[in-house]
């Protein structure tokens, strides 16, 4: 665990002053995030839900720059789960097409970052445009050294579990693994999030207080933050108030301190 105490400085759009924020405790290394409420964002103003998601994606760009000045080392984004399907199609069409309008905006960006970028989720069920995009930008950053971006696509917690199992089991039938040594860190191994650092810190917008099926098994224990800040309303400062709690907090996880 990496000790940050320093003062950190970011200038604010509003009035382009500095401001100084000191950063005491524990910093956390893998942040995850649940983006909720771009729908009722957009609601409350009069606009179509897709409105929401447009202006949401505008806070995605604005919370990975933040995270890597702060030097956070992972950031896992919940952009599309296996339930969101359900939506209407054209909603669930839009939603399809943001990674590549993303990637045509942030690619120079990411790149002077050097962010990696990665997915979880089981992409071969996305459009072919969509999985395009996703092919594209994992060969574009793969030889980045920096902060390292998972951005869930339809991800379901339970299903990567299973397809985790299912992975050791064709090891095993080929030879290459046997059951006596399946133990935990064999089982997390084989999750689309690989051997990669557990979060730390999983942060979810707009009230509701619920994992629904977010990287179940490596948040076992991890901090859970909860604001009733809609997603597109998330700033850096409400980042850095979820990091400061986060440090405050006494992690034991599970034994004595
Ligand atoms: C999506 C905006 C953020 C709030 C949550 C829902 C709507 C960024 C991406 C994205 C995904 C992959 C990628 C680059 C960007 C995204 C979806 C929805 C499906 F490689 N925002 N965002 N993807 N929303």
């Amino acid at each position: 665990m990496r000790e940050l105490k320093r003062l950190w400085t970011w200038r604010t759009k509003a009035d382009s002053q500095t401001a100084n924020v000191e950063l005491k405790g524990d910093l956390p290394a893998h942040i995850a995030i649940i983006m909720d409420g771009n729908g009722r964002w957009a609601n409350r103003r009069g606009l179509p839900r897709i409105a929401g998601h447009r202006a949401g994606m505008t806070t995605v760009r604005e919370v990975i720059r933040a995270c890597d000045d702060l030097g956070i080392q992972i950031l896992t984004l919940y952009a599309f789960s296996t339930e969101n399907w359900k939506r209407p199609e054209f909603e669930v069409e839009y939603l399809m097409r943001l990674p590549e309008e993303f990637f045509r905006s942030e690619m120079d960006e990411l790149a002077l970052r050097g962010v990696r970028v990665r997915f979880i989720g089981d992409t071969t069920k996305l459009p072919e445009y969509t999985q395009e995009t996703v092919r594209r930008s994992l060969e574009r950053t793969r030889d980045n050294q920096g902060m390292i971006v998972n951005f869930a696509l339809n991800y379901g917690g339970r299903a990567d579990v299973v397809q985790a199992v299912q992975k050791y089991a064709e090891e095993v039938a080929a030879g290459r693994s046997s059951w006596a040594q399946f133990d935990e860190p064999a089982l997390s191994a084989h999750l689309s999030t690989g051997s990669t650092h557990d979060p730390d810190l999983v942060i979810r917008t707009s009230g509701e207080m619920r994992l629904s099926n977010f990287l179940i098994w490596q948040a076992a224990y991890a901090e859970l933050w909860f604001t009733d800040v809609l997603w597109p309303d998330f700033r850096r400062e409400t980042l850095i108030e979820a990091i400061q709690d986060y440090g405050r907090r006494k992690r034991r996880f599970g034994g004595l301190k």
